[in-house]
């Protein structure tokens, strides 16, 4: 019986992704604008960080959507169906869990911030407002 449950949601998933994939894609904002200077030191300090996420996780699409709306290059990694970069995240944050955003800091210390909130609300904090954009 939990067999097919399971194959039942696998089924409904499968079914629902490319409509989250359109609907994320047709609701995405248009990113601010920034200076190129300014832009550029965005882009350097999201070299620090990694989001992992699957593609069809609603709480990952809420998530990748401020980050188009903030205007950041972040590296994204599948932990759905990519083993090392679950691996990664299962060994880094302590749990398959996404969305993850993994941040460096320029002392190579490592944070693993999960729950879709906190991740916007970070990433809010350190780029919405240009002064705090390379701190
Ligand atoms: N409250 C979390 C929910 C995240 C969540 O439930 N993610 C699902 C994918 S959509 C997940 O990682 N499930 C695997 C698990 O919980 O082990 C958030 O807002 O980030």
């Amino acid at each position: 019986m939990r067999v097919i449950i399971r194959l039942f949601f696998r089924c409904v998933r499968l079914l629902l992704t490319p409509f989250m994939l359109l609907a994320e894609k047709l609701n995405t904002p248009a990113p601010i604008e920034r200076d190129p200077v300014e832009q550029a030191q965005v882009d350097q300090a999201c070299q620090q960080l990694v989001m992992y996420q699957f593609s069809a996780c609603p709480f990952c699409i809420k998530v990748r959507k401020e980050i188009a709306r903030l205007g950041l290059t972040i590296e994204k990694r599948d932990a759905q169906h990519h083993t090392e970069h679950r691996a990664e995240l299962e060994a880094g944050g302590g749990r398959v869990k996404v969305p993850c955003l993994r941040i460096e800091s320029e002392h190579a210390e490592v944070q693993w911030l999960y729950e879709s909130n906190d991740i916007i609300a970070y990433l809010q904090q350190r780029f919405e407002n240009k002064d705090q954009a390379t701190t």
